[in-house]
């Protein structure tokens, strides 16, 4: 079971609870330890953790507007967050980057993958092969080199770092993005120290970067300290985080160390790569639709469309607003999941997922609409009104009437966020 699991498994079984009491919190402390533990978190920071969630919960009070359910999740998140917290925005400019690390931590992997990364982002980039250790260094990394469609240095058979690197700067010259590719070795010892000293002289990298291999959990904290100690690195990668159960040892070791989570490895495939972002990695170890992405979403929409609080007055809804309502809320995707969240899941579902096709025909009917029905709903309780409209727009009068009970709903759900202000709430925070 991965450390996601367990945590919604735990989330799973306390918000299935009638009555969310002492007792039942104690249980959910309990169970998160366990998935802490089982994914290697270091016991003092799992005990850290769970009790200031557990105490959080005890004393804090469940915010109007918000389901004790999604307080719970949202508490959870937000120190599995501190937990593991940081985010890395990389800067696209030209730089040389030394990868390095022990033996199958997954760094010519990653060399491949980073290179992508950049020139995906408009820095051509290329690789140099200083694995002069492991057979078949060279072609493993030719190959990756040749998937990324990236260039590629190495020297066959050469032992003399320092000769590699000359070479490759000259031949990779005009590339924005120079990665060097290391050795490793079973562990951290001179002949490594030495070999990478050697690299670091005659590259002059701008970033040199320690890649782990999560299945390593918490050891990944002092792996990286030793590096450091030896040859000062600028940050980590984290490979393998879909593989291992051990990722939120690794990752929360990490965050108590001064080393940098960088970038993480989430599969074997050239474009697996991601700059960290603890945020979104909770985000998805829950299972939550990544949040910050759809409230950015959600303010992008509410400024464009000018829809909030103050300029939606809702005894005056009318078809008009209503429209632009609906077109609104259509492009903020997946609706429902932020609603439930702030504790509105009571919204009526077809209010959420109009399609394009409904909204094309209520922008028919609107449009057979005189001005005064546009503005003043109540007239649409005439008959004869309804009829007209129904000859004017081409569509049933049944049809009609079903926009109508929409609207009325909509009406109801805006009265119900106005209400809650939850909307408000996230949006500010
Ligand atoms: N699942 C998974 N496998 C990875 C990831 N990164 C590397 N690997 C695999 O780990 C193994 C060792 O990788 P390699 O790049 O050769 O490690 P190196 O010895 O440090 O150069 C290879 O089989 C890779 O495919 C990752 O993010 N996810
Ligand atoms: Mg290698």
């Amino acid at each position: 079971m991965d450390l996601g699991e367990g945590i919604r498994n735990a989330i799973n079984k306390i918000t299935k609870k009638n009555i969310i009491d002492q007792k039942a919190i104690e249980e959910y402390k309990k169970d998160l330890q366990k998935a802490l533990i089982s994914a290697d978190v270091n016991i003092d920071l799992v005990f850290e953790i769970t009790n200031r969630i557990e105490e959080r919960l005890k004393k804090e009070e469940v915010p109007s507007g918000i389901s004790e359910k999604d307080y719970i999740i949202n508490v959870t998140y937000e120190e599995l967050v501190r937990l593991m917290g940081s985010s890395y925005q990389p800067e696209l400019k030209p730089k040389r980057i030394l990868l390095l690390g022990l033996y199958g931590s997954g760094k010519t992997t990653t060399a491949a993958k980073l290179a992508k990364f950049y020139q995906d982002r408009g820095l051509s980039a290329g690789l140099i092969c200083c694995d002069v250790s492991r057979p078949a260094a060279y072609e493993q990394l030719e190959k990756l080199a040749n998937d990324a469609n990236v260039a590629f240095f190495g020297i066959k058979n050469e032992k003399n770092v320092r000769n590699i690197i000359k070479n490759g700067l000259e031949k990779l010259k005009d590339r924005k993005i120079i990665i060097c590719d290391s050795s490793g070795r079973n562990a951290l010892d001179n002949e490594l120290i030495n070999e990478l000293k050697e690299i670091n002289d005659e590259f002059k990298p701008d970033e040199k970067i320690l890649v782990l291999s999560a299945d390593i959990g918490q050891v990944a904290g002092k792996q990286a300290e030793e590096f450091n100690k030896a040859i000062s690195i600028n940050g980590v990668i984290v490979t393998k985080l879909d593989g291992s159960g051990k990722g939120g040892g690794a990752l929360s070791a990490l965050n108590t160390t001064k080393a940098k989570i960088m970038f993480i490895g989430t599969g074997e495939k050239i474009g697996d790569i991601e700059p960290y972002d603890s945020k979104k990695y909770i985000s998805r170890l829950l299972a939550i639709p990544d949040l910050s992405a759809l409230i950015d979403n959600i303010k992008k929409v509410l400024e464009e469309e000018k829809i909030n609080e103050e300029n939606i007055d809702i005894e005056k809804l009318d078809f008009d607003t209503f429209y632009k309502e609906l077109k609104a809320m259509n492009k903020m995707g997946p609706m429902k999941q932020i609603l439930s969240m702030m504790g509105l899941a009571d919204v009526p579902k077809e209010v959420i997922s109009q399609g394009e096709e409904k909204l094309k025909k209520y922008k028919v009917i609107i449009d057979s609409m005189t001005k005064e029905e546009r503005k003043n709903p109540n007239l649409l309780k005439d008959q004869n009104r309804i009829k007209r409209i129904a000859k004017g727009s081409g569509v049933t009068e049944t049809e009609i009437k079903e926009m109508i009970k929409e609207f009325n709903k909509l009406k109801k759900y805006m009265s119900i966020l106005k209400d809650k202000k939850a909307l408000k709430k996230y949006l500010i925070k």
